[in-house]
């Protein structure tokens, strides 16, 4: 299949089978999502489906505004009943690698306050160890002021190198929604990605 073909059957997979009536839903980021936006706003128009949609970034906001869907956010609806988003890897384990839209930060939060979390991943995200498909390395959201001593305390602690992510239509590096820049981190080895979370968010100036 091609990727296109393969992401939308994903998408819009996942949208028939997990998306019902009166639901708050997260949106999440990336070219994937874009599809599942669609087949969305398909539904809701089809089945006059009663329905609230929390963005996970300007782009997503965007994707809700552009196709009539009903914007709301977290400070009405704090507890979602799911979000859909997709993912730049995924191992056997359903450890996620996220961020390779730079839009991890409000992903995370946003996942983190729904009931359930759809991971929208075509084959070519499906991997046995984190690192055999992506190869642009764990991204990490960083205050700018911070970005050196959190890359010194990522490669001294875990090996590896992890390098700031510079714009490609803009002079230097890349700024997220949240106004921080990101780290991607190129580690060397598989690791237990568990205890190696919750050690780089433990690191002052990290940031999801
Ligand atoms: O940034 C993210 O985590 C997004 O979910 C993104 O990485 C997925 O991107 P894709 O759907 O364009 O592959």
């Amino acid at each position: 299949l091609m990727a296109e073909e393969a992401k939308k059957l994903a998408a819009y997979a996942a949208v028939d089978n997990h998306i019902q009536n009166n639901q708050v839903v997260g949106v999440g980021s990336g070219s994937t999502i874009v599809y599942a936006v669609d087949r969305l706003a398909e539904r809701v128009r089809q089945e006059k489906l009663n329905m609230v949609c929390v963005p996970t970034s300007f782009q997503a906001r965007q994707l809700i505004l552009q196709h009539g869907l009903t914007l709301s956010d977290l400070d009405r609806h704090p507890e979602l009943d799911v979000v859909i988003d997709g993912a730049d890897e995924v191992d056997a384990a359903l450890t996620l690698i996220k961020g390779g839209g730079g839009c991890l930060t409000q992903e995370k939060i946003v996942a983190g306050c729904a009931k359930h979390f759809i991971v929208i991943a075509d084959y070519r995200k499906d991997s046995k160890a984190l690192g055999q498909q992506w190869k642009k390395g764990v991204p990490v959201e960083v205050i700018p002021m911070a970005y050196v001593p959190v890359s010194r305390a990522i490669a001294r602690r875990f090996g590896g190198e992890a390098v700031l992510r510079m714009a490609v239509s803009k002079a230097g590096p890349v700024v997220t929604d949240n106004s921080n820049f990101i780290l991607d981190w190129k580690f060397e080895h598989a690791q237990n990605w568990k205890e190696v979370n919750t050690a780089i968010k433990m690191i002052p100036g990290q940031y999801r």
